[in-house]
């Protein structure tokens, strides 16, 4: 029953920022789903009897890949499949699946926030025994792999029926269906005072949180409706569909638009939120106030211990090199320790093992903390809400007091979307030929301190990832950082990540665009963003 199938590479198997994503199409050609997975499990030892965990976002493609891959965990030895109900695990909650019982490791199938249907976006990833994305030293070895697989291993058996929970035989292995959400519930109320913002929420704070029609619908409907007593009504577009609509299941203000005028109108609800495909993004409105991810990241840190999952304080902080230094000034005035690591969720996994950190944050819109080992949306959502029902303010309340105590980071990303490949490689290129000349010279009123090419050493496992953004910083605090993403499937994206600092209480009250004028234009000037790419405008601002 156990097939032993030839089959041949494919050279463009390479693991991104998270994982691989691909077209949809691109994932249906014979054997591609199949050579990632055995190449996946042909890099770990070990696991022969171990538990796996396989659940997705419920995009198009994924029962048939889960489908797969269970019949090659079979085929390869494992002993135990763990799979959430119709395939359906959000990100975090895999994480906690597979921490909770004590898995190997899980493959977690999404493309997070880009869009999802027969000609949009698909995306497989291995998380390790800790919960959390595989490191890089695992991920080039799977790629290695896919270079060079002659043969795949998978069961010849009927499908598994994935929507009734209980125990199954599948050659030899155990797969057990599982309810996808009670088991993330769970830790969540072990985390958060759900009484206090139970009376929170029936006291009249009303709140509305949009789940995209994707992966948090039912983590939502239970949590904020059932548990916590939100209105009937409060979780919209909460069932998971295969193309979530037809819409970018990415939290923020372009794709979450109505949401935002709903939060900015005079009749606007207390608080609005928002999640991505895969749960692991959130989106944070208070009534006429967004808080950027960097914002909530900071506020998030200086207010966590007032949760009882939290209250013994934290052990430090962590942000992706591009995110806004707003959190550095919480842990200096906590006294505890603050790690820029490059972008991806990965290289928070080691810091939050060794114990260094509690909470980490991007600012693509992802915060969470060592309760799993993937950044967590609702978890954010509930952290805010149990911060509100004890310090009985408003979001605009609290993001106010924050800024007159630490400063204010006005901080923005302007992406571009899908341009040549070509012009983005030769755009960054020839910033880093700029480096060595840039310190000292004067752009207006700013004067370049330092600019470099980030690297990182993780202090752990001592491993180095070089060419992670240039980061061009000016005096005052002022910096303009350049990357292209690991996460698109055509062309290239262009992120440019523009942050000032502003002590001064009397001027928080700018429009972000407005107070990082000079900033996006000097990046301009560096870079030749629309000389060499013939864009005028960014496609996304966040
Ligand atoms: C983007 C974000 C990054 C995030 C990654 C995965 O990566 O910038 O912060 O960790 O997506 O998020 P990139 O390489 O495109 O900039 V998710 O929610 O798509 O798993
Ligand atoms: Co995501």
């Amino acid at each position: 029953m156990i097939r032993t199938v030839q089959t041949t590479p494919y050279k463009d198997q390479k693991p991104g920022t998270s994982g691989l994503r691909k077209k949809v199409p691109v994932f249906q050609q014979t054997n591609y789903a199949e050579n990632f997975i055995q190449s996946i499990f042909n890099s770990l030892e070990g696991f022969r009897g171990e538990t796996l965990v396989i659940g997705g976002d419920g995009r198009y493609y994924n029962r048939e890949v889960i489908q797969i891959a269970i019949k090659m965990a079979a085929a390869n030895g494992f002993g135990r499949v763990l799979v959430g109900r119709g395939g359906i695990l959000s990100t975090p909650a895999a994480s906690n699946v597979i921490r909770k019982y004590k898995a190997f490791g899980g493959i977690v199938l999404s493309a997070s926030h880009n869009p999802g249907g027969p000609t949009e976006d698909f995306g497989i990833k291995y998380n390790i025994g800790n919960g959390g994305p595989a490191p890089e030293k695992v991920t080039d070895a799977i790629y290695a792999g896919t270079r060079t697989i002659e043969t795949y291993k998978i069961a010849e058996v009927a499908d598994i029926n994935l929507d009734t929970e209980g125990s199954q035989n599948v050659a030899g292995m155990e797969v057990v269906v599982i309810d996808p959400v009670t088991d993330y519930a769970e830790l969540m109320e072990k985390l958060f005072d759900f009484p206090a913002i139970r009376n929170l929420i029936g006291g009249g704070f009303r709140i509305v949180f949009d789940a995209m029609s994707a992966v948090t619908g039912p983590y939502a409907k239970e949590i904020l409706e059932n548990r916590l007593g939100a209105a009937k009504g409060s979780v919209l577009n909460f069932i998971p569909l295969p193309d979530f609509g037809g819409h970018h299941p990415d939290p923020n203000l372009v794709h979450a638009r109505a949401l935002y005028e709903e939060m900015m109108g005079d009749d606007a609800p207390d608080f609005g939120a928002a999640s991505d495909g895969d749960g692991d993004r959130n989106l944070i409105i208070g009534k006429g106030i967004f808080i950027t991810p960097s914002d909530s990241l900071a506020m998030l840190a200086a207010n966590a211990s007032l949760a009882p999952g939290y209250s013994k304080g934290l052990a430090g902080i962590a942000r992706s090199m591009p995110t806004s230094a707003a959190a550095d000034r919480v842990a200096e005035k906590l006294g505890i320790g603050i790690y820029e690591t490059p972008t991806g969720w990965k290289f928070f996994g080691n810091l939050m093992d060794a114990g260094l950190v509690t909470i980490c944050g991007e600012e693509s819109a992802g915060t969470g903390s060592n309760h799993v080992r993937e950044k967590d949306g609702l978890w954010a959502v509930l952290l805010w809400l149990n911060i509100l029902a004890v310090r009985m303010e408003s979001v605009q309340d609290i993001a106010r007091q924050h800024w007159t105590t630490y400063g204010r980071n006005y901080y923005s990303r302007h992406d571009y979307e899908e341009v040549d490949a070509d012009a983005a490689n030769g755009l960054v290129t020839a910033l880093r030929d700029q480096l060595a000349t840039l310190p000292g010279k004067t752009f207006g009123k700013l004067k370049v301190a330092t600019a470099d090419d980030f690297s990182y050493n993780d202090p752990i496992d001592k491993s180095v990832s070089n060419n992670q953004g240039i980061r061009i910083l000016f005096e005052g605090g002022s910096r303009v950082v350049f990357r292209l993403s690991g996460t698109g499937t055509s062309g290239a994206t262009l992120r440019v990540y523009i942050e000032r600092y502003e002590p001064d209480a009397s001027r928080h009250d700018t429009e972000t665009q407005a107070a990082l004028a000079d900033l996006i234009a000097v990046a301009d000037e560096i870079a030749g963003i629309k000389t060499r790419t013939g864009r005028t405008e960014p496609t996304v601002i966040t």
